[in-house]
């Protein structure tokens, strides 16, 4: 058994040893795991590189800690119940036994198609278990799974394919979401015009429209695992080697290639998701995000099947084909942690409560939320109404680059506070500096959120460009980790996440780098310039807000609003299409050519004064024409 909290004083034994003595800590929660050959250091770190290393020279691999591992003990046990976007189609159920032998065949036909140790994969796939048998069919023979949510572009998809040279794509035909079906084997075909490392794609048949396959280029799923052997021998990989890339957006430039490593992650996943969530054996826990971001990775597919759990796997959207379908889905499966985002909480509490009505909701004993800061009656909607008062809320911080929770409640074992993450978990060291990088210390402080020491779950470069990963988060407070985001410690010692306090927006959960989606929108022949802020929304948190200048001959306003919208559409993906486009005459810039963000930002909000010292800006005039046209709406 690894370790796992039962009260309030044992968190705070074990957060106090964790400190005292990280090594004996960690070693203690990797001992219960099963390694090929054991580590023969915990740990080895500078933040000055950064070089960070756990379990060096440990020999394991993941799979085995997830598949063989329940094979004989609880083969017959679900692995995975996948939920249909249609209420009507039958759903999966997939046993331990089942995943095993699925994974193992789908690494034969990885490796017959000449995908060896280290090769990247790209996993371009919607919400089916298959996405699942892929990652972990790559971990089996030690190749790197990069996946991309399936609602990105074919730019954004060639983007990241060039990124990590990628060998394979994994695809679908298409990909029913709601009442739309999207095709998704098209914009693989599309974006792989401009990749010429990819040799070979496989297409998984979901929606059986007309596709394009590429011949000696494109195969089926279903062909291609004919006949293969459904048992394989798990490739022996080092702690530190590569599992996998996923890519996330930063204040600058294009997206980086957040690397995770085998064994610090796999330790770090197991650990984070059976104390938040307080797991048990036997229970139904349902993370409702999609594999294409950090929190289907660590707490869909990772976490849970490293603890043998029943991990639920959803392809519709909240709303389809009603409002209740979320509560529906926890009832059929009697769901007992049911992990979700605020801002799908927000969009259902819309519709009142009548959606819930139908439903008992009486197998929940944990809710989690996690993606951006909880408004405080978004919280207590979702205590009241869909926990009914009975639920404790996790609300848990974490990144990307953080690979699992660092900061939340311990289900039913902390107090909770809403719209507070609370505390810690056990390993974690949070540190809050000012912006001049001095300590602030005690209760009571707001300020920038560091970690000062490292965990075995966060992630060890940026794939292809280890200089960037110590530019974006090691340099601000040289010895330290910047996670971006703003945070205060309260009277209690209690830790509230404020939001990011970098050029990075948080658009439904989702993080979009301000400069990526102006870039997209400089693409559109008439712009001249833009600048792009995030301004508060009701149901997505943040909305993109942006102002342009822009050639106007024979365009009307509407026109070419629509079409830069259309075009950040076709650059990015649906996720970062502006809310609103503004044509604006100027931008308030200051005699050094800085655009002042923190005005447009207020403008964007619909303030329109105190803007503070604008002394600095070359001419204060284009303030008040953006305010004027602003305010026309
Ligand atoms: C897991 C994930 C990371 C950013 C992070 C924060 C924000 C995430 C919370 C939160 C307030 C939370 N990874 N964020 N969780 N803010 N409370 N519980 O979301 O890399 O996509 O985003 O999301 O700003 O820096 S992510």
């Amino acid at each position: 058994m690894s370790v796992k909290i039962q009260t309030l004083s044992g968190y705070f034994h074990e957060y106090q040893k964790s400190v005292i003595e990280p090594e004996t800590f960690w070693d203690r929660i990797a001992e219960t795991f099963h390694w090929k050959k054991r580590w023969n250091k915990t740990v080895e770190w500078n933040f000055e590189e950064p070089s960070i290393k756990w379990f060096l020279d440990g020999k394991l691999n993941i799979t085995e800690n997830m598949l063989d591992r329940y094979l004989f003990t609880a083969g017959d046990r679900t692995a995975i119940i996948w939920e249909p976007n249609e209420p009507d189609e039958p759903s999966r159920h997939i046993s331990y036994r089942e995943l095993y032998h699925m994974v193992c065949q789908f690494s034969h036909v990885l490796k017959d198609l000449g995908v060896g140790k280290g090769d990247r994969v790209i996993i371009y796939m919607p919400m089916v278990p298959e996405a699942a048998i892929a990652m972990m069919a790559c971990a089996r023979i030690g190749a790197v799974h990069s996946v991309v949510f399936a609602g990105f572009s074919s730019q954004a998809l060639a983007d990241r394919i060039n990124d990590c040279s990628a060998k394979l794509v994994l695809t679908s035909d298409g990909n029913f979401r709601g009442a739309k079906k999207i095709g998704v084997k098209e914009v693989v075909d599309e974006a792989l015009k401009q990749c010429v490392s990819v040799e070979k794609v496989v297409v998984y048949r979901r929606t059986g429209q007309d596709i394009k396959m590429v011949k000696d280029r494109d195969l089926w799923w279903h062909d291609a695992i004919k006949g293969k052997p459904t048992e394989i021998e798990a490739e022996e990989m080092d702690s530190e080697d590569m599992l996998y890339i996923l890519y996330t957006s930063g204040s600058t430039g294009k997206p980086k290639g957040v690397v995770h490593t085998i064994g610090g992650y796999m330790v770090y996943t197991h650990f984070s998701f059976i104390n938040v969530f307080q797991y048990n054996k036997g229970d139904i826990y349902w993370c409702s995000a999609d594999i294409g971001w950090v929190t289907g990775h660590s707490y869909i597919v990772y976490g849970p099947l490293l603890a043998g759990a029943t991990t639920v796997m959803f392809e519709g959207i909240p709303t389809y084909p009603h409002a209740g379908r979320f509560w529906e889905v926890i009832d059929k499966y009697k769901v007992n942690q049911f992990y979700t985002a605020p801002t799908a909480i927000r969009a259902l509490e819309a519709f009142g409560q009548d959606p819930l009505l139908p439903f008992d909701l009486r197998s929940l004993k944990v809710l989690g939320t996690v993606g951006e800061p909880i408004n405080e009656e978004a919280w207590h909607w979702y205590h009241d109404h869909v926990g009914k008062n009975k639920c404790p809320i996790v609300d848990t911080w974490w990144q990307t680059e953080t690979g699992g929770i660092l900061i939340s409640p311990i289900a039913s074992i902390t107090p909770t506070k809403p719209s507070y993450a609370t505390m810690p978990l056990p390993g974690i060291q949070p540190i809050i500096v000012d912006n001049e990088g001095n300590v602030l210390r005690g209760n009571s402080v707001e300020g920038n959120l560091c970690m000062k020491y490292p965990w075995p779950g966060m992630f060890r470069t940026t794939y292809g460009d280890h200089k960037r990963m110590h530019d974006t988060y090691f340099s601000q407070f040289p010895g330290l980790y910047f996670t971006g985001d703003g945070v205060k410690r309260d009277e209690d010692g209690y830790y509230r996440i404020l939001g990011r306090v970098d050029d990075v927006i948080n658009v439904s959960g989702h993080r979009m780098g301000t400069a990526e989606v102006e870039n997209a929108i400089n693409e559109h022949p008439r712009v001249v310039e833009s600048a792009v802020v995030g301004y508060p929304h009701e149901i997505k948190g943040q909305g993109i807000y942006a102002f342009v200048i822009a050639d106007m001959t024979d365009r009307t306003v509407a026109n070419l609003t629509n079409e830069i919208k259309i075009t950040v559409n076709q650059i990015i993906g649906p996720i970062a299409k502006p809310d609103k486009v503004q044509i604006v005459p100027g931008l308030p810039k200051t005699r050094s050519g800085k655009i002042m963000r923190r005005i447009l930002r207020k403008i964007a909000s619909g303030d329109y004064d105190n803007f503070g010292d604008t002394s600095t800006l070359l001419d204060p005039g284009v303030v008040e024409k953006i305010i004027e046209t602003a305010k026309e709406g």
